[in-house]
This record gives structure tokens, sequence and C-alpha cells, in this order.
């Protein structure tokens, strides 16, 4: 049983620190990887933003998320959205910018940033498998008004793998919200992603400054290694 239970643990750098994590007690979460962010024709573009941007995260995190999938470590998606009457979307987030490519207006991907819109969907690159759970959440927060925290306190999570876009709003803004709930945050930098790179830079020192104050901040290359050294048990294989 020690055994066991060892070899499901894996070590990797990480800052401010080197981190040990149980693979049990881990989930990935991937905040927001939508069309509506990282394509032409959607919300984070209707902002004003340059959404190419947003692409060299998608590499590794495939990467990542193939590599967490093996394992059998939980994947959890999110998206943010509004339902189409937009009666869970305030108007201070509403009424901003320009009144044709607000949410709820008409645009190449549907209406921006509603539910059920293409749009609204998670990027194919990184779709969701069917057993993999899907949170949608109206804030920048994942644990806002959603029942993420249920989810990961029935299966015994404590770490928190989190990947995505954008670095500054919605990674950590969930990071925070996570660290107050006593999670602890694994941040991927380079499997996350902004339209800003001083806000992508800035956004993950302020994570890992003062000795980790939201979590800690680690490049995908050193989870995907030790991931790879994982040897299982021969009664897991069978
Ligand atoms: N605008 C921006 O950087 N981000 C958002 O509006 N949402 C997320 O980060 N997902």
């Amino acid at each position: 049983m020690e055994e066991a239970t060892k070899m499901l643990n894996v070590s990797f750098d990480a800052e401010p620190a080197a981190l040990s994590v149980d693979l049990d007690r881990a989930a990935l979460v991937i905040i927001d990887m939508q069309r509506d962010f990282l394509e032409p024709g959607g919300f984070g573009e209707a902002l004003g933003n340059d959404v190419a941007r947003l692409q060299a995260a998608v590499g590794p995190l495939m990467q990542v998320l193939a590599a967490v999938r093996q394992h059998g470590i939980l994947v959890i998606h999110t998206r943010e959205g509004h339902r189409p009457d937009l009666t869970d979307a305030p108007p201070i987030k509403v009424l901003r910018g320009d009144p044709s490519t607000r949410i709820g207006a008409k645009g190449p991907m549907g209406r921006i940033l509603v539910r059920g819109e293409p749009g609204h969907d998670i990027i194919p690159q990184l779709y969701p498998l069917a057993d993999e759970p899907v949170i949608d959440k109206p804030g920048k927060g994942a644990f806002y008004q959603t029942d993420l925290e249920l989810m990961l306190r029935n299966r015994g999570i404590d770490t928190l793998l989190v990947c995505g876009v954008t670095t500054e709003v919605c990674v950590n803004t969930t990071v925070r919200e996570a660290n107050d709930r006593g999670f602890r945050c694994i941040v991927l930098s380079d499997c996350c992603g902004s339209y800003f790179p001083e806000f992508h830079a800035a956004g993950l020192a302020m994570i890992k400054a003062q000795g980790g104050i939201f979590g800690s901040v680690a490049e995908s290359a050193g989870l995907l290694g030790s991931l790879a050294k994982v040897r299982y048990p021969a009664r897991a294989l069978g």
C-alpha cells in the first residue's frame, strides 16, 4: 500500500519551490479555452484584442491534456458565458463597448459569449471528452456561482493544475478563489496566455511572489517529464 501511494506521486520544478503532487488528489483545470477568446470574431476580439497572442498556449496545453488523460487524472474544463436571455450577465459587463460587439450581439461565431453558440464552445484541439466535466461560469472566477468546489471536494481533490486564458483575468481570478478555499494551485506558465505579454508575466509573478502567496508556477515540461516516469503497481495495470 505504502509502495502504491509513492508510485502515484510526481515531483517537478516550480517556483517558488519544487513540488511533490499526489496524482489521485490533483485535477487539471483548463480555463476558458473557447473560440470566443482564441478565434477572430469572438468576445476577445470585440474587446479590441489581438487573439493570435493566445495561440502560444494551445500546443503545450494539448501535450499536458494528453499526458494527464493517460494517467487518469481528473480534467475539468471551464467556459465563460451567459444564458441566452442574459439574466445572469451583470449590466456593467454587458453595457461595455460598441453595441454591435457586446455580449449577446450577433457575430461570425454566433451571439457573443452566449451559451450554446459556436463561439462559446471550446476550441477543437482541446475539446472535452464525454466524461470530463465542463463548468459553465458567468464570471471570471471558476468558483463564482458554479458547482466546481462541490465537485472537487466530492473527489477529494486538493491540488489544481491550472491552465488557460487569460493569465491575468480568468486564470488569476480562479487561482485566488481556489487559494482562499484551501486548494493548492500550480499554474502551468506555458499553458496560459494573455493578449498582453506584460500582464501574462505580471499575472504569473503575482501568484508565486511572497513564497507563493496564491500558488506555484511551473513550466509544463517538468510535469510532463515526471509523468512519463510514473510506474504503476502491477495490480493497477490489469
Ligand atoms: N478579457 C480577458 O482578458 N479575459 C476575459 O474576459 N475572460 C477570461 O479571461 N476568460
